[in-house]
This record gives structure tokens, sequence and C-alpha cells, in this order.
């Protein structure tokens, strides 16, 4: 281990006691921090610094986090969320997966949200961003990708539920995320990854790729209505996206400009690029017309390619070293920052440039670039502090590096300055890391979430597949400290923070909540009033169960069906005491949900089953919760 630190100490210069002063602490959670160059500490200052930091994640019994973090789930396709510096979980938002808990997937109002695509079970989620106004979150909604099933999705941050999915039209995967900051995030932008055939119609297959016309595109998704808004058709493919604090421009990340389908030949090319997309030139091509349209879709899509070397009006191509990931935006508005992944640097991207570039007044399209620096081994993701500094995931190296942009800036243009100020061992090989409100103008240096996707031996063990490691850093200081490490199960690629005061819930649901206006509005043409009724409708072959619940009974404690019948059972939660939630569980039905405090839900299952059936309630809820039960009497079909 030590062996590791010298070598990294001499490479980023740092001063030999500095780093002695530093690493000459014990203990699991301090190996490898390396000091600052310009403040050496002793042994003892450094623990007592530690101390001093681990001591602030301590969330006493009672007290409260000062951030809410929002992780995404990763391939178990749902958003957590925790508490700031504690690291506890909080609560899990189901939303391209499904959930035995609340019913999501099972309950028909989850089934709307979810629409055509709730014939899926999986998802993939990577990129959770909260909705902004004038570069600030505002708290009134976190969107998420789906990058198994090219959907994006809403969660409502009030009631912490989903309540839209939008499946992308004529594209494959959708992965990087991130909004309009300014003025207000009237667009959610995102990236579809995959380079397909237009049209994807079975007439191209394998051997035909090359002479296929094969694309993909950048999308706008409206943020109010989740309709997509627009698509622009570029070079190469996209990875990672942000915008600028201007409201003109959003950037994507491009590692395969090859256009390959295999791993030598996406890395063929020297350089890829970064593409820069100019919002209201996107939206004028729409305006005058000059779109077309895809299929069965009926969203413009404008065409972002060169052709014959020539730009179009509405993209620019930045050449950056070989394939870029991560894009992120400085809080100060100043710069794009593409990770170099393949390459050891990050490029710095001008954005008061970019009028010049789209104008055609600079020379060379890396005339943007301002700064290269050269950070360490895989870089992946950075973040920012908003005191000038950046924060580079290296998954190869293992670190975070901590850096300063404007001397990064200057060491381009030939000065001798060293803008490495300090890396620190993460465990292990880390992807996203991210800072508190790093997103936004208001980018407070306090913590630093970086999210390891290796944990090995820093848990007990636990089977060959292992949890991910989440750990805090402390970066309101002058050096990163270490002080949690935080097992995830499968995988948070990305996470954001917002100070508690910036978002705010609701404790019980408003009986006239949209979440089940389709309920309501069914209710209301079968006549029934849900706060009082506790009675069958038969149509037909379907047959809707209305029923109340209050602690600890249901308004309804036996119902009939026949065998065959659709049963749809609809429950309204009359208690309007906190926390006091009941569930619906028809037994060997698969059936399951939550109603929480004032809420309406409903499912639908067929009674396929003669005889007597027990349904109970699964929220613990009061002392009599064993006994809040009741019985579904199916009558044989003959
Ligand atoms: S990506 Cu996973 S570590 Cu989907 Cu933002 Cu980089
Ligand atoms: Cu109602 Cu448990
Ligand atoms: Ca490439």
């Amino acid at each position: 281990m030590s062996d590791k630190k010298t070598t990294e100490v001499e490479k980023t210069g740092l001063s030999r006691r500095g780093f002695l002063g530093a690493t000459a602490v014990t203990g699991a959670t301090l190996a490898g921090a390396t000091a600052l160059g310009s403040s050496v500490m002793t042994r003892e200052s450094w623990a007592a610094a530690v101390k001093d930091s681990q001591n602030k994640v301590h969330v006493g019994p009672g007290e409260l986090d000062e951030y809410y973090g929002f992780w995404s789930g990763g391939h178990s396709g749902e958003v957590r969320v925790l508490g700031i510096p504690s690291m506890r979980e909080l609560m899990r938002i189901p939303v391209f997966n499904t959930c035995s808990a609340t019913g999501w997937g099972l309950t028909n109002e989850s089934r709307e949200v979810l629409g055509d695509s709730a014939k899926f079970l999986n998802g993939d989620s990577h990129h959770p961003h909260i909705s902004m106004t004038d570069g600030k979150y505002d708290g009134k909604y976190l969107f998420i990708n789906d990058k198994a099933n090219s959907r994006v999705a809403r969660i409502r941050l009030d009631i912490m539920k989903c309540d839209k999915i939008t499946t992308i039209p004529n594209v494959q995967a959708i992965h990087g995320l991130r909004l309009q900051k300014v003025p207000h995030t009237k667009y959610v932008f995102c990236n579809a990854e995959f380079i397909i055939p237009h049209p994807n119609d079975g007439k191209t297959d394998f051997a035909n790729w090359d002479k296929s016309n094969k694309y993909t595109m950048y999308n706008a998704v409206d943020a109010e209505t989740m309709e997509v808004a627009w698509q622009v058709i570029v070079d190469g493919n996209l990875d990672n996206t942000d915008a600028c604090y201007t409201g003109k421009y959003a950037a994507a990340t491009c590692y395969n400009s090859e256009a390959a389908t295999d791993l030598a030949g996406m890395m063929r090319n020297e350089r890829d690029w970064v593409t820069v997309f100019n919002i209201p030139r996107i939206e004028e091509e729409i305006k005058k017309g000059n779109f077309i349209t895809l299929g069965d879709s009926k969203v413009p899509v404008v065409d972002g390619r060169k052709k014959d070397g020539k730009n179009s009006r509405v993209t620019r191509y930045i050449p950056t070293p070989k394939n870029p990931h991560g894009l992120n935006t400085s809080p100060d508005g100043k710069y794009f920052i593409a990770n170099g992944k393949l390459s050891p640097t990050c490029t710095i991207i001008a954005i008061d440039r970019l009028d010049d570039l789209f104008n055609d007044k600079l020379k060379d399209e890396r005339d943007v670039v301002v700064g290269e620096p050269e950070l360490g081994l895989g870089p992946l993701h950075t973040t920012f502090d908003g005191r000038g500094n950046a924060y580079t995931t290296l998954f190869i190296d293992s670190q975070v590096v901590k850096w300063n942009i404007e001397e990064a800036v200057q060491a381009y243009n030939g000065k001798k300055v060293n803008y490495i100020k300090q890396k620190l061992d993460v465990h292990y090989q880390p992807g996203h890391n991210h800072a508190s409100l790093t997103e936004s103008r208001e980018a407070d240096g306090k913590w630093l979430v970086v999210l390891s996707k290796f944990s090995k031996d820093r848990f007990l063990p636990v089977g060959p597949l292992h949890a991910e490691n989440d750990q805090l850093i402390d970066i309101s200081g002058d050096v990163m400290k270490l002080v949690h490490d935080g097992p995830t199960f499968a995988e948070p690629h990305d996470c954001i923070m917002a100070r508690r005061d910036q978002i705010k819930t609701k404790k019980v649901w408003d009986r006239d909540d949209p979440f089940f206006a389709t309920t309501r509005a069914m209710a209301k043409k079968d006549g029934i009033d849900l706060e009082k009724d506790n009675k069958v409708i038969r149509e037909g072959k379907k047959v809707r169960v209305y029923m109340t619940s209050y602690a600890p009974s249901y308004g309804m404690t036996e119902f009939t069906v026949n065998q065959g019948d659709e049963v749809t059972v609809i429950i309204t939660n009359l208690d309007i005491i906190e926390d006091v939630s009941h569930g619906f569980c028809m037994v060997n039905h698969g059936v399951s949900m939550e109603i929480s405090p004032q809420q309406t839900a409903s499912v639908t299952f067929i009674a396929d089953k003669p005889g007597i059936h027990w349904y109970y309630c699964n929220w613990f809820c009061h002392a009599l919760h064993m006994e809040m039960v009741g019985r579904m009497y199916v009558k044989p079909a003959k």
C-alpha cells in the first residue's frame, strides 16, 4: 500500500513531508489521504481533523439530517432517498421496477403512470436530477432515465411518487440525463446512447450495418407535460450530458464517433468529441418547419449531423481525447468539463466562447478548449465545491482528485502551477461523485459522495455478489476527509443532494390529488362517495369493490364475486393521522398495495379460484393490525 502512495505522491508532486504527515495516521478510513503541499499537517492535527469530521456524520436518535440525497438504483430500477450526512436510507421510490410493499407495478394508479411500458418489469436508472428555477433546485420534481427500456420518469417530490413515465421513440437506451437550469427546467435533456439503423424495420441486418442510415438522437422532454418536445440527429453516439446557466447550450460526450459495433472499433479514433447543442436555434428550426418525423412518431426531428464537412446550424463537435465519459457544468456557469476516461485528462470548454463557435468566428473547434489538466487514470465524473475546485473520480487509480479549475486553465496557458490539490484513495473504482448542491448556483462545498463500484473487503462478506460502497467525504475544509462507508445494493450510478429546506413534502394525501384522479372519476361514474361508501358495483364480469379503511378495520369485511370475474378493489384510507398507512393483500392472488392516510388506491385481479379467500392489511397500523382482515367469497362457475 505504501509503495502505491509513494508513487502517487511523486506523480502529483505533493510534498513528501505533507504526505507523511497525512498518512502516518493509522486507521482504515484514512488510508491514502495525502495532504496539501501548502498546508503541512502533523500526525496529531490530521487525526484530530478527521475525528472532527467523523463526529459531524453522527446524527443522533431523533435528530434530522441536513441534506436530502436522491440515489439512482441502477438496474434495480428505483430511486432511493438518503439523509446526509448520516447516509441512512429514508425511503425507496419504485419507478421502473415493481414493489411488493407499495404495489408499484400492481396497482391501477401505478400502471396508469407506467402506461404501455407496464409490461416491462425491469429498468436501469442512472441519473437523478432535481428541477430548477434560476439555476437553483426548486424541489418540485426529480427526473430519472431508464437505460434498459429507453424511458424518462418524473417523481413528484411533494409525495415522493413517480407520476409520469415517457418512452422516447425511435431510439435505444436513454442514458445521460440533465435538466435545463435557466430560466427554469422547461426541458429534460436526455441522450440515447446506442446508434441504430433508421428505419429499424428489419431490412437492415448485421451484414448491411455499414451501408445503413444509422444514427442516434439527443432528446428534449417537456418537463411539465412529459411529452417529447424534439429530437436532434447527431454524428457519433451520446453518453453523458449537462446544460449551461444561460439556458442556451447543452453538451454531451460521444465515445463512439466511429459508429462502431465492437470494442476495438469504438477505440479506433485518437479523438472523439463533445457535441454542443444550441437550444434557441433548435427551436427556430422547428418553427421554420426544418424538421422531419420518424415512423408513427409526431416528434419533430432536427438533423444535427455534419454534411460534407459542414456543420449544421444546431450543433458543433469539439474534438476531445478518446472515449470521454462524464460531462459536468461548473456552478459558476463558466465551463463544461468533459472527463477523459481513456485519457488521463479532463477537457475544459469555455461556455462564453460558444457564441463565437456557433457564429463561425473561431478558426478551430478546439479554440473553445481553455484547459486540459492531467489528473490521473480513468477520469469518469467531476463535481464542484463552489470555491473554484473540481473533484474528479479516477476509476483506474481508485481515487478522487481535487484540483483547481482556474489554475488548470493557467497551466494550459503555459504558467507553471500545480493545480492538483489532493488525491484521496476511495474503495474502490469510483464512478460518479457528487458534492452537495453542486449542480446549482448554490454549490456549498460541504459533502462529497463517491459512488464506488467495488467494495471488495470493506464489509462483511455476503457471497460472490458484493455491495457497492458509497463513501462520504467531508470537503468543507482544505483537505478531503473520508468519513463514512455506505454499502448499497446494485447499483447507484449517480446521486444528487439538496438542502432539507429545499424539499417540501406532504404528510398526508390531499383528497383531490391527481395521482388517483382516474380512480376518483371511476367512482363518480359508479355513484360512489369514496369517503363513505362500502359497496360492490357489478358490470357484467367486471366487479368493483369500494371500501374504506380506518385503523384497525376495513369498511367491508366480506364480499362475493363469481369465479372468473375481473375484480377491482378500491380502498380509501380515512385515517388522517400522519404515518397510519394501511395495506391490502389478497392471499394467493399476487395482490398487494399501500393506502396511506387520505389516499385512494386500487388494484385489479381475476378471481379465478372458487372458495373463501382472506385479505389482510400488510402495513402494521394498530395494536389490532393482525385483526384487520376480510374475506372474498368466489362462487364456483359450475
Ligand atoms: S454513468 Cu454509471 S458511472 Cu450511467 Cu453517469 Cu458514469
Ligand atoms: Cu391497517 Cu395494518
Ligand atoms: Ca471512440
